[in-house]
């Protein structure tokens, strides 16, 4: 086992790592900005290194600088979190390279899924159900238009680089394909520098499911189960939760087994989500992320199982703590995303916090990085906490969620939490009847647009 692990990260997801560490007796080591010097990933770490000037570029995201701290502190292994380095093969191969273990799958791995046409490949040959459309990319318009009149319109037109819903567009018809796949690789083009596109059935009203899977690298992979992540807005999940309101327990096996064997024969190591459109009880493969996802928890509340000590022991090379047959849900768990944003338009919302409170009790979880007159710094993301509450059904949760939002106190920023009381009050939330379109649908016609 390691001694000494950094965390290439900061804010809750910062703080999540360190927690395990510590139950793990293993010392941390932070990295931080200039301007995430009194930050509380910082004060919570055994030591700290700082890498750069404020922005993300020039700190979070330098290699060298996060390399180099490794080398000063003497950290055996790299634990990335979510988003900034977690998904980059580049750094992955760089950091093994320097013979410093990464902490989640391989650079080869994230190579393949990072490329959606690669991904949707090598998931099709594994067995995984797939969004019928063109089988890998669609080099000319022509060919484009084929493929639309072969599957039916609405076709999606995907970038194979994209990814938070850049460079996607809709056709609804044949004569919107030219304008629809001219925009979509322009966009791919222009934003990761990769013009190719892929073709898909767009499907008009699906659900977001995704299926937790945990590999060993050594050809053993688990499943835990499926989120219910449909709750967004612009490719922004806000409300997320475990088990999801519409699966049934077969269900689950039989795609939870499907996702598991998968990652099982290609020695997938770590934690991965393997996300779907579920639409008519039928679950279509879009994309696999590769790493922790701010979401996790949920995952953790239903299984009593923690995703990051497990990270862990696998990137060491110890196996799995359990096995799919020990594994067994639990109630139920929902996590609200609070963001310092102010409603209805989400605009960031910076600034000092001058009084911040938690909310606890039973089957509460606040995962923040907040303290009272912390200053949240205008350079990065806007999530400032996560709310995660476990109740022993759907219900008992929801009410739940509902105290522990008026137990909190977040004061002199604006933040989501009024978005949450709110749709607390909606039928539709308390029977689990939403899919992709219904929050921005709830917000255009609650706010207008
Ligand atoms: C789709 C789709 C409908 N049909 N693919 C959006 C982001 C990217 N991860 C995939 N996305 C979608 N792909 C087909 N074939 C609808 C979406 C989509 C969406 C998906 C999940 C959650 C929210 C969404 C919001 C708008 C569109």
């Amino acid at each position: 086992m390691f001694d000494k692990i950094l965390i290439a990260n900061r804010g809750e997801i910062a703080l999540r790592v360190i927690r395990a560490c510590r139950e793990m007796g293993i010392k941390s080591v932070a990295v931080h900005s200039t301007a995430d010097a009194d930050a509380m990933h910082v004060r919570m770490a055994d030591e700290s290194v700082c890498i750069g000037p404020a922005a993300g570029t020039d700190s979070y995201l330098c290699i060298p600088a996060i390399i180099s701290a490794c080398e000063i502190t003497g950290a055996q292994a790299i634990h990335p979190g979510y988003g900034f380095l977690s998904e980059n093969a580049r750094f992955v191969q760089i950091v093994e390279d320097h013979d410093i273990t990464f902490i989640g799958p391989t650079a080869e791995h994230i190579r393949v899924m990072g490329d959606k046409i690669t991904a949707k490949d090598t998931m099709k040959d594994l067995g995984v159900p797939c969004v019928p459309g063109s089988d890998g990319g669609v080099p000319t318009l022509e060919d484009a238009k084929r493929i639309g009149d072969e599957i039916g319109y609405p076709v999606i037109i995907k970038a194979t680089a994209g990814g938070g819903g850049r460079g996607m567009k809709v056709a609804k018809s044949a004569d919107e394909m030219e304008q629809a796949f001219m925009t979509a690789r322009a966009e791919g083009k222009a934003a990761f520098g990769n013009d190719e596109v892929y073709i898909e059935k767009y499907l008009t009203t699906p659900r977001h499911i995704e299926i937790q899977v945990f590999g060993d690298g050594k050809g053993k992979a688990v499943h835990l189960g499926e989120r219910d992540c449909s709750l967004q807005r612009r490719h922004q999940k806000v409300f997320e939760e475990a088990p999801g309101p519409c699966i049934t327990e077969e269900e689950r096996a039989r795609i939870g087994k499907i996702c598991a064997d998968a990652v099982a024969k290609i020695n997938y190591i770590g934690a991965g989500t393997i996300e779907f459109l579920y639409e008519k009880g039928e679950f279509y493969f879009i994309e696999m992320n590769t790493r922790l996802q701010v979401e996790h928890p949920v995952t953790e509340g239903i299984f009593g199982v923690d995703l990051v000590r497990e990270q862990i022991r696998v990137a060491s090379g110890l196996p799995l703590s359990f096995e799919q047959d020990d594994l067994e849900i639990n109630g139920h768990a929902i996590e609200v995303r609070i963001n310092a944003e102010r409603l209805p338009n989400f605009a960031p919302c910076p600034g000092k916090v001058t009084a911040y409170h938690a909310p606890g009790g039973l089957g509460v979880r606040m995962d923040s990085a907040l303290y009272n007159g912390y200053s949240i710094p205008p350079y990065y993301d806007s999530l400032i906490g996560k709310l995660i509450v476990h109740g022993r059904d759907r219900t008992e949760a929801l009410a739940r969620l509902e105290r522990a939002l008026s137990e909190l106190i977040v004061d002199g920023v604006d933040t989501t939490v009024p978005l949450f009381n709110q749709l607390l009050a909606e039928d539709d939330i308390h029977s689990g009847d939403y899919n992709i379109h219904w929050l921005e649908k709830w917000l255009e016609e609650t706010y207008g647009a």
